[in-house]
């Protein structure tokens, strides 16, 4: 099985277009397992697809993207539906990270990181994730540093993703440095 492809059909279907899988997520993006087995089983592609894979397909990737618990799973970041999924509010790490292209600089400094097509920023502790992600859309990516204390402190609501992604709604110019360019 391709777990790599499981693994970006599964982020559609939880993410962005979970009602093409006929599934609802609850507040929180959980879906019943089952339901998702059942739905990609019926793609034909998936057929023979169970829990397992979904776990091995969790377990192997370099990402943490899913989380299953009590048969249920759900993404856990990333996500453009319209109903705003319920992530937990924390403190953040003092310093985070943020990779996008050049072309992004001007607009990003003048308007502050927007989730765009997401219903979050996604940022980072780790400067080389923050580095990969720009990597996606400029091949020498620009890097973004964050005073996520200072914006914390000021009432910007950040939110836990997993160790590596955390995630807020918008993050205002003054709260961002250019690190790398
Ligand atoms: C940019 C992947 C202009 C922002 C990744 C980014 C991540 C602005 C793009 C996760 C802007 C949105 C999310 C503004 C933000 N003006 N551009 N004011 N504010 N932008 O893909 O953070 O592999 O929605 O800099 O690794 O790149 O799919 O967000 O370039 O963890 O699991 O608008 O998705 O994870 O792009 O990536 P995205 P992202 P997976």
């Amino acid at each position: 099985m391709d777990y790599v492809e499981l693994s970006k059909e599964v982020s559609y279907a939880l993410r962005h277009a979970p009602w093409e899988y006929e599934l609802e997520l609850d507040s929180e993006g959980w879906v019943s397992a089952t339901q998702l087995l059942e739905a990609l089983s019926n793609s034909g592609k998936w057929r023979n697809v169970n829990l397992e894979d979904l776990q091995y397909m969790i377990n192997t990737s370099e990402k943490k993207r899913h989380e299953i618990n009590n048969n249920k799973i759900r993404a856990i970041y990333g996500h453009s539906i319209p109903m705003k999924i319920l992530k937990e509010v924390r403190r953040p790490p003092s310093i985070l990270y943020h990779g996008t292209s050049h072309d992004a600089l001007d607009s990003i400094l003048m308007n502050g990181l927007l989730p765009r097509s997401r219903q979050y920023v996604h940022l980072s502790q780790d400067i080389n994730i923050a580095r990969q992600v720009g990597k996606r859309r400029d091949e020498k990516p620009v890097i973004l540093k964050i005073d996520a204390d200072l914006a914390y402190n000021q009432g910007i609501s950040f939110y836990y993703g997993n160790e590596k992604v955390w995630l807020a709604d918008t993050i205002p110019p003054t709260f961002i440095q250019v690190y790398v360019k």
